[in-house]
């Protein structure tokens, strides 16, 4: 692929100074960063939005088939090194930038993330906004414009210290007010029963007016519409109170029809059961069903083909009180019969599921619907009451699949199962990789699965290549532009070409090179960010994710305290023949409520205290923190790792979407037999990772059998004294208790996530990883396999298979 036509540099840099001048207000000469930032995004901007109006008058026109893709999270990070690299202006704005003696790295990075998201689920949603537009489906994302994103975290005397992320403060270039593009969402009151129809009394209402970013294809001048909607206080309601002249009130008021598009809620650690969540939930999607509504009202004029032209998509359960809303709308605004709004319903209607944690799986106390939603909860309890009578008679007289089944959780306060809705409400229930997709009619969906087999399938998540190697890693997109073409942008398959060239010298010499100069690079963000200064001739040990006891960061610091004492022991290595130096690197946030999570960052960080000024380990080993992760600082982190960490016990991970970016730029992979590291496996071939420990099966049967983690503790060699010098205050002298109850949620605690269990194989493979880093060729040849097999991770494959299989879309060539 020839990547889009590129204008002339010269057209670029006038357009950048006329934006200076006129859109910035500011001196082209005295053009501070930020200021050139400003200027080149809108000269970007001005282009996208003439291929956003070519691509909707398109799909008016054809009047196609559309996904909206519903997600109360959208990990975006920076727009405008992507947008320039889809329209082709990449050189001609740093030319343009070359006038001003800026480099487009340091201009580019004046931009604030757009962290509108919390992890996993949230990049994925924007990556596959990427492939969206790239694969050209006609396609929306809905989701929240929060005034505040992720919270921001700064490390203080290695503690975990949150900050709100005011990332709308100086404006964005990359919004569009949709002026007049407003709806009114209503909350609470009662439901009057006349005539056999249902009236609800709404209590109150806001308004959502929506902001749209535009998503750029590549490769292509189709694009893609993320949708965000912030809620603002009705007019009249206002004004009634600065009619009194009660300023007072009317803020207060205002606030509180507001607050609810303020805060994207960080906690993932256990589902936040708040009325505000429900109310947000409910806010965009009320505002997104009218939107598809009145389009398509306004392309067809009618409501019976529905299902034939419109695809939803639910990104978790966070938007399922959709599938009530749609049915209100059907049937209390547009007088439909109850049986076909359920049949359209279900048949536009699709659902991923992102985790099996059973903490996590989304359920409202019934008391707060019947406040909050009080129709909607009229509308479950009739899905769910036809639901159960088709279910009776599948299983006659099994009492306890219903209770199981039921849309309802009867145990204690009774509250709505979110995934039970979805499920019941779509066609089609995903999970993110073979082994979670598997698990999830094993175990969660079991009952369900019993019911409807065909509707559960298996959608492996994917990454975009456009972010995750073509602009974070220019120097490895280098070399595969001129060993295979640049065709991969848009085929990933194409890196299989790479394959070839694995032994040569010339191509591993090259490949090296990029990669110790992305080491380089790495390490400078560390030493600005940590104050440690580690050597980019160590072997890179990346652990980049939320902390959450199931990632096992635990067990990586074992293994990194158990080297430690080794190297303490034996300085000249366990064989003789010296260490090979390691720095171990770590990122990632913690929900701010979930104190162990917290507790493991301090962990690391005391204990690289220790470490990294021991004189006796000097570069043989060095364990740094990097604050605040986020898309942009994974885009540095990704491209310098040479081992990517992916050891969440067996069965746990969903899929993982790090360990696919950590691979597709070249590191190579020690982890567990769980999410896609399985899928990877088979990509790369055995030889080519390295996975240890056990398998899912495995887990469950020791767990049946009754795990005792006190055996591994006195059992397995170089256990205990790492378990001890942790335990015992040798990282926390000034409070030696610190880390007691760490262990002992270990030892005494059931050590729920088995790492006693995998601590051995866990280590003994480390030392295979150390044996084959002292072969440098060897290890090259591995890495380079690693990024030929990477082609059916990209996100365009995943976007393919849920346009044809699930959402009925054939995406055009
Ligand atoms: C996880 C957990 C884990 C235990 C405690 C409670 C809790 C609450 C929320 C979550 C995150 C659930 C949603 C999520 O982000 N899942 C991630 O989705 C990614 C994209 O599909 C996938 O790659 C990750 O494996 C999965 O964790």
């Amino acid at each position: 692929m020839s990547p889009t036509p590129t204008r002339p540099a010269h057209a670029i840099a006038s357009r950048v100074e006329d934006h200076l001048l006129h859109t910035v207000g500011t001196a082209p000469a005295k053009a501070t960063q930020t200021e050139l930032m400003q200027a080149v995004s809108q000269v970007a901007r001005a282009e996208l939005s003439q291929r956003w109006v070519q691509t909707q008058a398109a799909d008016r026109g054809a009047r196609a088939r559309r996904v909206y893709y519903l997600s109360m999270e959208f990990l975006i990070g920076r727009t405008l090194s992507n947008a320039l690299a889809a329209l082709g202006q990449q050189d001609g704005a740093t030319e343009a930038l070359g006038a001003h003696a800026q480099a487009m790295e340091d201009v580019a990075a004046c931009e604030p993330d757009a962290a509108l998201g919390n992890g996993g689920l949230g990049r994925l949603a924007a990556c596959f906004l990427d492939s969206m537009a790239t694969v050209g489906l006609p396609s929306f994302g809905y989701g929240i414009r929060y005034e505040y994103g992720m919270f921001a975290q700064e490390i203080r005397q290695g503690a975990q210290i949150e900050h709100p992320d005011p990332w709308l403060e100086d404006g964005t270039p990359w919004e569009f007010p949709r002026w007049g593009v407003t709806y009114p969402v209503r909350f609470g009151g009662w439901v009057e029963h006349v005539d056999g129809k249902a009236i609800w009394r709404p209590a109150g209402e806001v308004e959502a007016k929506a902001y749209d970013m535009v998503i750029p294809g590549h490769g292509t001048t189709k694009v893609s519409t993320l949708r965000l909607w912030k809620a603002t206080a009705p007019s009249h309601i206002d004004l009634n109170a600065f009619n009194t002249g009660d300023y007072q009130r009317a803020a207060t008021a205002k606030n509180e029809y507001e607050n609810i598009s303020w805060v994207l809620y960080p906690n993932d650690s256990t589902p936040a059961g708040r009325e505000l969540r429900l109310k947000q939930e409910y806010f965009f999607v009320a505002a997104s069903v009218q939107d598809l509504i009145h389009r398509h009202l306004g392309e067809h004029g009618t409501l019976t083909n529905l299902a034939d032209r419109v695809a939803i998509h639910l990104n978790d359960t966070h938007p399922a009180i959709g599938v009530a809303e749609l049915m209100r709308v059907l049937c209390d605004e547009h007088g439909m019969d109850w049986t076909p709004a359920w049949a359209i319903c279900r048949n536009t209607f699709s659902y991923t599921n992102h985790t099996l944690m059973p903490e996590a799986l989304e359920t409202w106390p019934v008391g707060l619907m019947q406040h909050v939603l009080p129709r909607h909860l009229e509308i479950i309890f009739r899905i769910n009451k036809e639901f159960l009578e088709f279910a009776a008679a599948f299983r006659p007289g099994d009492d306890g699949f219903l209770a199981r089944l039921s849309l309802i959780d009867e145990q204690g306060e009774r509250r709505v199962r979110m995934a039970h809705l979805s499920i019941v409400g779509s066609h089609k229930v995903n999970g993110v990789s073979k082994l979670h997709s598997d698990l999830l009619v094993q175990t969660i969906f079991a009952d369900f699965a019993a019911l409807w087999p065909e509707r559960f399938t298996n959608m492996t998540n994917g990454i975009t290549p456009r972010r995750w190697l073509s602009q974070a890693n220019p120097g490895l997109s280098g070399l595969l532009d001129r060993q295979i073409g640049h065709g991969w942008r848009r085929d990933l398959d194409e890196l299989h070409k790479l394959a070839a060239h694995r032994s040569d010298p010339a191509v591993q010499a090259e490949f090296m090179g990029i990669k110790r100069a992305n080491k380089a690079r790495l390490a400078a963000l560390i030493a600005r960010t940590t104050g440690v200064q580690v050597s980019p001739d160590s072997l890179f040990d990346v652990q980049v994710k939320r902390i959450h006891e199931y990632k096992r960061q635990l067990l990586n610091v074992l293994h990194v305290v158990g080297r430690y004492q080794a190297i303490l022991a034996n300085p000249n290595g366990p064989d003789g023949r010296g260490w090979v130096p390691r720095t171990v690197i770590f990122a990632g946030k913690a929900a701010s409520s979930y104190h162990t999570a917290k507790s493991i960052i301090r962990l690391i960080h005391d204990a690289g205290r220790v470490i990294n000024n021991d004189p006796r380990v000097g570069d043989l080993l060095k364990l740094v923190f990097i604050p605040n992760y986020g898309v942009s600082v994974a885009e540095t982190i990704m491209p310098g790792a040479d081992l990517s960490e992916q050891i969440s016990t067996a069965g746990t991970e969903a899929s993982g979407t790090g360990n696919m970016k950590l691979a597709l730029n070249g590191a190579l992979t020690i982890g567990t037999d769980d999410g896609a590291n399985i899928e990877i496996r088979q990509a790369v071939g055995d030889e080519n990772i390295f996975i240890f420990g056990l398998k899912t099966p495995q887990v469950q049967a020791l767990r049946a059998s009754g795990y005792q983690p006190m055996r591994y503790y006195e059992s397995e060699p170089g256990l205990k004294p790492v378990l001890d010098a942790i335990a015992g205050g040798q990282f926390s002298p000034d409070e030696p208790g610190r880390y007691r109850g760490l262990v002992d949620s270990l030892l005494w605690g059931g050590d729920h996530y088995m790492l006693l269990a995998d601590y051995t194989s866990y280590v003994n493979t480390q030392a295979e990883v150390d044996a084959l880093y002292r072969k440098p060729t060897e290890w090259c040849a591995r890495a380079i396999t690693n990024v030929s097999g990477m082609g059916v991770f990209s996100a365009d494959r995943t976007i393919r298979e849920y346009a044809r299989q699930i959402w009925r879309i054939e995406p055009k060539p």
